[in-house]
């Protein structure tokens, strides 16, 4: 009889232990967080980026904001390395209401509003200060609104970068470099027909699917900021690394439409500052990180290889031709009215 009500009395401590222990807010080292809640909202936040990229240090920060602000009433789960899919299969989950928030991006929602193609205009920002400049402007708030007819709500640009090239095949100093590389692009036609102009071979590829595809040969490069390239390990199927500076991609803090519309006005007010404090927050981790990890790749064995101004200057020329191809298709409007943006940034 002692020995049926030990028995009892061990499985109903298991029982509440594993009661206790069921809502897993993930270990400090940037696993999967997730808190669960009661009958409150639940944020699923997925991103294709390491769980060590700023990208998902921002999204942790607005996982802290919103549960503080909203006094655990919205539990924030957030997810990182593609665990619910890649930008494109994120976003149409958020126009379907399977998942709440992705960052991707401006390149692949091109494929949900052409307008954002503006972003993928190769050198069209100089510098990190003139695209927050126009960033913040009424053109690019703006393309912001347009997402609302595409069942999304784009709460705030994040920052991605400059991208710059790597491949394993050579050195890439100048255009000719470029002729018959196999390069992996972000799904966006623009990049597709830029890096054509220029004499690659561009493959699109979700982001996903790129490191594989490195590995195996599949493609000889691909092109990202430093911040990536060394975050992602890409140094240990990459040789070789140059300083292109080709796009400067931004995120955008996309939320379901169908999700935000379900929040109080305080709740939306609350996600909304949340996501700009948050991008704030991942573009100062994301600088920092841009500045230092070209030492680390270098330090890792690639080959870095500095574009002289009068070379990127043949790459400028040789692109301009899509630019024009593409006013069409993005909207001259939206084209004229970031490059009017850009030239008074650059001008103060
Ligand atoms: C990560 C991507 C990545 C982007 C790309 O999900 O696809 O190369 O630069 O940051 O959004």
């Amino acid at each position: 009889m002692r020995k049926l009500f030990s028995l009892l009395a061990v499985s109903l401590l298991a029982l509440v232990l594993v009661a206790c222990g069921g809502s897993d807010d993930g270990d400090q080292n940037g696993e999967n967080e997730s808190a669960s809640d009661g009958d409150g909202k639940t944020i699923r936040a997925g991103i294709g980026l390491n769980q060590d990229h700023p990208q998902y240090k921002g999204l942790l920060k607005f996982k802290e904001i919103v549960e503080e602000e909203t006094d655990g009433e919205i539990t924030v789960e957030t997810y990182h390395s593609g665990q619910l899919g890649d930008d494109r299969s994120m976003t149409e989950a958020l126009q379907l209401g399977n998942q709440e928030v992705t960052v991707p991006s401006t390149a692949p929602i091109a494929n949900f509003v052409p307008e954002f193609s503006v972003f993928d205009i190769p050198f069209l920002f100089p510098s990190e200060d003139v695209a927050d400049e126009v960033l913040q402007g009424e053109v690019a708030q703006g393309l912001l609104d347009k997402l609302e007819e595409e069942d999304l709500v784009g709460l705030a640009y994040w920052e991605n970068g400059f991208r710059d090239l790597t491949n394993s095949e050579r050195p890439v100093e100048s255009i000719e470099d470029f002729e018959g590389l196999d390069i992996r692009t972000m799904e966006n036609d623009l990049h597709l027909e830029a890096f054509k102009a220029l004499g690659a071979n561009p493959t699109p590829m979700a982001f996903t699917e790129l490191f594989t595809a490195m590995q195996q040969g599949t493609v000889d490069g691909q092109e990202n900021p430093y911040a990536t390239i060394y975050l992602e390990n890409f140094y240990e199927v990459q040789d070789y690394v140059s300083n292109t500076h080709h796009v400067y991609s931004p995120f955008v803090f996309l939320m379901g439409k169908q999700f935000y519309d379900g929040l109080t006005e305080e709740q939306q007010q609350i996600v909304s500052d949340a996501a700009k404090e948050a991008g704030q927050h991942q573009i100062k981790l994301n600088r920092e990180a841009n500045a230092t990890y070209l030492e680390n790749l270098q330090e890792e064995g690639m080959e870095y290889t500095e574009i002289s101004d009068e070379n990127r200057q043949e790459m400028v020329d040789a692109v301009q031709p899509v630019i024009e191809d593409f006013k069409d298709q993005i909207g001259p409007d939206v084209v004229d009215g970031i490059m009017e943006a850009v030239e008074k940034a650059q001008a103060e």
